[in-house]
């Protein structure tokens, strides 16, 4: 029988699977072709009426005519099934093209005019891994699946495809590269080796004198989300049924993630793997919590809406000094902010928000189990928050109950029940399915210090706050509004059921 407990569409690819027996790059031709081929000829018939756009839109003043990158896509379709090496290589060539025209429209315009864009860089990096891998360049190639993944959402093949080049890093490659007489090789790209740190993801403690323990003794007891410790899944039902928020104690106590998931561990394990990472400080109206745009493929939307409304990571002129998105090596996020934010230094505010980290890498899905009280529903989303201290997701509900697990650090988190909507300045519902198709976001700025003369009627509703620590888990209802800070850096993983 179907197990409506599991949500991911494959089990984690067992190394055995993909254990290469004539090199990577041969594991990795079927997969790419099977996807160009059932893919790109969609995709370019759905860039042509875009041609009438192209012209005002800037995508021809950008390089990106559709005609050319319809073109191109066509060929890739034709060369990838060609049986010889020697015409396969000519597939850079059209690949890199729709590469430069689709990336340079995004850094024009901050964002594609139209998902059959986003469609046609993902199909470029389809087949840039399958030449990074012919030219023994497994990370390299990787990183396009990555980016794919990051772009264009979760797909079993794209997950076996990842997996054969993860294979490919653990098991350096001795065999003859069929095209290495016509692509040049390149030394492929190496993990990382420095020394790694021993700090674990937070090791704050609380005391009064730090953030952590000052916002502890801000909250008025007579808000405080209620707690329980060992709660059975009979006695969480009547919260469950109320919409009545809890504070759950000890669900991640089997986790192994607890005592494996320092920082060393992803830095040494994972650190290759390229994530999307939010940058600066999110302002009131910008779009986290908001639905995923049009799914690529016309199949599922991307990792778990890491881009709901917003451009895709570095898009250059999508940036804004205060907060923008880039895609960064998990050891760059690691190295550059969360040990320094660990060490109490100050290097900027990241965020690895709301990300499908189990669906990009499954072997993570070893060491955690969702709690059993998810089974009141249907595990539908599960997605990893790992950052610094001082992120903060803005104002804002979702359509689903929440388990929010916190494996490490502390969370300063207020929630406003559904029927104190009409004092929270709801961010209208766009009518075109843009930014704020759900109206589920509020526009209130600094929601801890609010501008009352801006928000009057902010001052009438009421809340529960908690400061959420290591081991807790806080059971945010549907439609519950809910604001989240990070008093320490921090990770957490979302259960959306
Ligand atoms: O932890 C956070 O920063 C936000 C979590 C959240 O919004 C969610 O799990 O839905």
């Amino acid at each position: 029988m179907d197990d409506p407990f599991n949500i991911f569409d494959a089990q984690p690819p067992k190394k055995s699977r993909v254990e290469q027996v004539a090199g990577p790059e041969s594991s990795l031709l079927p997969l790419v072709r099977a996807f160009v081929v059932q893919n790109a000829r969609r995709t370019s018939e759905d860039l042509l009426p875009q041609l009438a756009g192209s012209a005002s839109s800037g995508a021809a003043a950008s390089g990106a005519a559709p005609t050319s990158v319809a073109d191109d896509l066509e060929s890739l379709v034709a060369l990838l099934q060609m049986e010889s090496p020697k015409e396969r290589a000519d597939s850079i060539a059209p690949a890199t093209r729709i590469e430069a025209a689709t990336w340079s429209l995004l850094s024009q315009r901050g964002a594609w005019p139209h998902v059959a864009w986003r469609e046609a860089y993902v199909l470029s990096q389809w087949v840039l891994s399958y030449t990074d891998a012919v030219r023994n360049a497994p990370t390299d190639a990787l990183r396009r699946l990555d980016r794919a993944f990051i772009l264009g959402g979760p797909s079993e093949m794209l997950r076996n495809a990842m997996a054969v080049m993860e294979a490919a890093i653990d098991t350096p490659a001795t065999h003859a590269t069929p095209l290495d007489a016509v692509i040049d090789t390149q030394p492929s790209e190496k993990v990382s080796s420095e020394k790694v740190s021993s700090e674990k993801v937070s090791s704050e403690k609380v005391s009064p004198g730090n953030a952590i323990g000052s916002t502890i003794s801000t909250i008025d007891p007579a808000r405080q989300i209620e707690r329980a410790a060992h709660l059975t899944l009979d006695a969480f039902r009547p919260h469950w049924r109320a919409n009545r928020p809890l504070v759950l104690g000890g669900l991640l106590d089997d986790w192994g993630a607890v005592s494996k998931w320092s920082l060393d561990w992803f830095r040494a394990v994972h650190g290759h793997r390229l994530v999307p990472v939010e940058l600066g400080l999110m302002g009131g109206s910008t779009s986290r919590g908001k639905p995923p745009p049009a799914a690529a493929f016309g199949g599922k939307p991307p990792a778990a809406a890491a881009f709901g409304g917003k451009p895709p990571p570095a898009a250059a002129s999508s940036e804004t000094p205060s907060w923008h998105e880039r895609t960064m090596a998990l050891s760059d996020l690691i190295d550059t902010y969360l040990l320094p934010s660990a060490r109490g230094d100050s290097a900027g505010i990241a965020y690895l928000a709301q990300h499908a980290l189990f669906e990009q890498i499954p072997s993570l899905r070893e060491d955690f189990q969702p709690p059993p009280h998810c089974e009141l529903g249907r595990l539908q989303h599960v997605n990893v928050w790992m950052g610094t201290a001082g992120t903060v997701t803005p104002l804002h509900y979702d359509s689903y109950d929440n388990m929010l697990a916190q494996l490490s650090g502390y969370k300063y988190v207020r929630l406003y029940a559904s029927d104190q909507s009409r004092y929270l300045y709801v961010e209208r519902a766009a009518a075109d399915g843009g930014l704020s198709a759900q109206g589920n976001m509020s526009s209130v700025e600094e929601l801890e210090a609010p501008d009352l003369e801006r928000y009057p009627l902010l001052g009438k509703a009421r809340y529960t706050e908690t400061v959420l620590g290591p081991g807790e888990t806080l059971f945010i209802p549907a439609r519950c509004w809910h604001y989240v800070r990070s008093l320490s850096s921090a990770l957490s993983v979302s259960f959306w059921f």
